[in-house]
């Protein structure tokens, strides 16, 4: 007897997703314990954050916003619904085929976005600077079938395109002419028959950042997404449905996927979605828009700390922080600037979002926070061991989300006995908060201690002369490896021995002196991913 229960029968009928799932037993373990975990069998994801919102009477609010237009949720769903039209009817997509999506943040991508879940399709969010080398990766791995391109950044994907045989059907919005997505989809009806999917049928499929390596897709149900909204948004984000949501994450990040888009149309609140969004283009957003919830990079926080009086910020209320460990420093100028505490929170591609996190009342300076309601979280020693509060260890994670990789053979190292491995090396403090350290294989060991780079940038991060550094261990022969700190200075400041003394002297009298930095070398800018990370392995290689 091998049929399925009727209810867990895919809407797939391009099964090639399906069919790279992990199999069962390399799968995480999957925990459904709050009351709101308890899904229906068969659901379509943007049909529940959009048709379902508007049949409740809500279609006449507010619900994306960008530079060039504005939907209600009535608009935005009609707009998705003949985007779907095109999809099924124009261009012959099947349930779980593989819809590459490519453009800045902007409501015509959240509409594209929508149309291809509605439509059963799998969405593969690409980030914009991609060029047509890694898109042709992504096209080849997950073997896309259509795509939907931003006019602006066509180029890259149509040089992919020589070789990419399975991506046959590509059609462009903002721009695409008489041809282009728009035109087609002005034609359409304003309804579409969403396709009845299963909870597990995949809706996502999300590449990681990859900061080396092959990059790896990340498989999301329809469930997973559903799940995430309800856990972190309401239990520590606890927006409104008045709330405007704003900030930077690509919606290709599941960071930016959730923040912006999943999440506040999960409530009913609005969201602006921009084209532009460094420090220098989200502050007049802020305030052109009356964003009220901001979700940005670490980074960019301590980068707009030094330009907030410039700019009316009396709308916003709650400013979200993820990507990369928030340093003390940075929590501090910024609530400085602004009155308001920042939300930290971790979360992965893998798991789609936030999984350990604090809000107002928790936060507490150099600390993640603690695990989110709906998540299990534990530190793990070498053997899989649960260790003791105040021993750095392996970050755990069990919930809702877990990692689904598509055929790859990295998921063993990302789920081992049924726990989320992150990657991440965290202690547990005596008040149960989880204190992150560094990437695992970040630490760097020098004369036998172990230094955690992120701890000793924040040290630097807390003279006033440091705009942004970066510290990673360089090979030694004496002591194995040394600490050695990146530092971009602010403007005014001299880069020469001094500086280097005075930085080294600061750290010292900062944190335990072992730790400081044996050699400092400045730089102009440091280098970062899309999504803001620091790319540690390229000042190793430097190093
Ligand atoms: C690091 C953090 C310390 C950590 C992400 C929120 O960043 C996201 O996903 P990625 O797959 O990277 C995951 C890794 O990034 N990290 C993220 N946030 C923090 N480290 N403090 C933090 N607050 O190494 C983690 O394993 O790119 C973040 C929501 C969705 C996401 N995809």
């Amino acid at each position: 007897m091998s049929a399925e229960p009727a209810a867990v029968r895919t809407a797939h009928v391009d099964t090639f997703a399906r069919d790279r799932l992990p199999p069962p037993q390399a799968l995480p373990e999957f925990l459904f314990e709050l009351p709101a975990l308890q899904l229906p069998p068969r659901l379509n994801c943007a049909a529940e954050l959009l048709d379902r919102r508007v049949a409740a009477g809500d279609g006449d609010r507010p619900c994306v916003a960008g530079h060039d237009r504005r939907y209600t949720y009535a608009g935005l769903l009609a707009e998705a619904n003949r985007i779907a039209h095109v999809l099924v009817d124009d261009l012959g997509l099947v349930p779980g085929n593989r819809v590459l999506l490519r453009g800045a943040n902007s409501p015509m991508l959240a509409a594209c976005w929508l149309a291809v879940v509605k439509a059963g399709g799998i969405v593969v969010g690409t980030m914009p600077l991609l060029r047509a080398r890694e898109l042709t990766t992504i096209v080849h791995k997950a073997q896309v079938t259509h795509a939907l391109v931003d006019a602006r950044l066509a180029g890259e994907l149509e040089l992919a395109r020589a070789d990419c045989p399975t991506l046959a059907r590509v059609l462009s919005f903002h721009g695409g002419g008489a041809d282009g997505l728009e035109a087609r989809a002005a034609a359409k009806p304003a309804t579409f028959a969403n396709v009845d999917t299963a909870a597990d049928d995949i809706c996502l499929m999300a590449f990681t950042s990859g900061t080396t390596g092959v990059p790896k897709g990340t498989l999301h149900f329809h469930r997973d997404v559903m799940a995430a909204c309800a856990c972190w948004p309401p239990h520590v984000l606890r927006a409104t449905r008045d709330d405007v949501f704003i900030g930077s994450p690509p919606l290709a990040f599941t960071f930016g996927l959730g923040g912006l888009l999943v999440f506040p149309l999960a409530i009913g609140a609005s969201t602006v979605l921009l084209e532009k969004a460094t420090p220098d283009a989200l502050l007049p957003a802020i305030a052109q828009f009356r964003a009220s919830v901001c979700f940005t990079a670490p980074t960019s926080y301590r980068a707009m700390a030094s330009q907030v009086a410039a700019h009316d910020l009396s709308s916003l209320r709650k400013c979200v922080s993820a990507g990369e460990a928030l340093p003390a420093a940075t929590r501090r100028l910024w609530k400085d600037a602004t009155g308001i505490e920042i939300i930290d929170g971790i979360g992965s591609t893998e798991l789609f979002h936030i999984f350990i996190s604090a809000d107002e009342a928790h936060a507490r300076p150099g600390a993640t926070g603690l695990p989110v309601p709906g998540y299990r979280a534990a530190i793990l020693d070498d053997e899989g061991r649960e260790l003791p509060r105040g021993q750095v260890g392996r970050l755990a994670i069990k919930g809702p989300t877990g990692c689904k990789y598509l055929d790859d053979p990295r998921q063993a190292s990302y789920v081992q006995g049924g726990w989320n491995l992150t990657g991440d090396a965290y202690l547990v403090d005596e008040d149960g908060q989880f204190v992150y350290q560094a990437r695992t294989d970040d630490m760097i060991i020098s004369g036998g201690y172990n230094i955690a780079g992120p701890e000793v940038e924040g040290a630097l991060l807390l003279h006033p002369a440091v705009a942004e550094c970066g510290v990673v261990g360089r090979a030694d022969e004496a002591r194995g490896m040394i600490v050695k700190a990146y530092v971009v200075l602010r403007p005014g400041h001299a880069a020469d021995a001094d500086m280097i003394r005075t930085l080294q002297d600061f750290v010292k009298a900062t944190i335990a002196p072992y730790k400081y930095p044996r050699e400092i070398e400045f730089r102009a800018s440091l280098p970062r991913t899309e999504t803001g990370k620091l790319q540690r392995f390229r000042l190793r290689e430097g190093a």
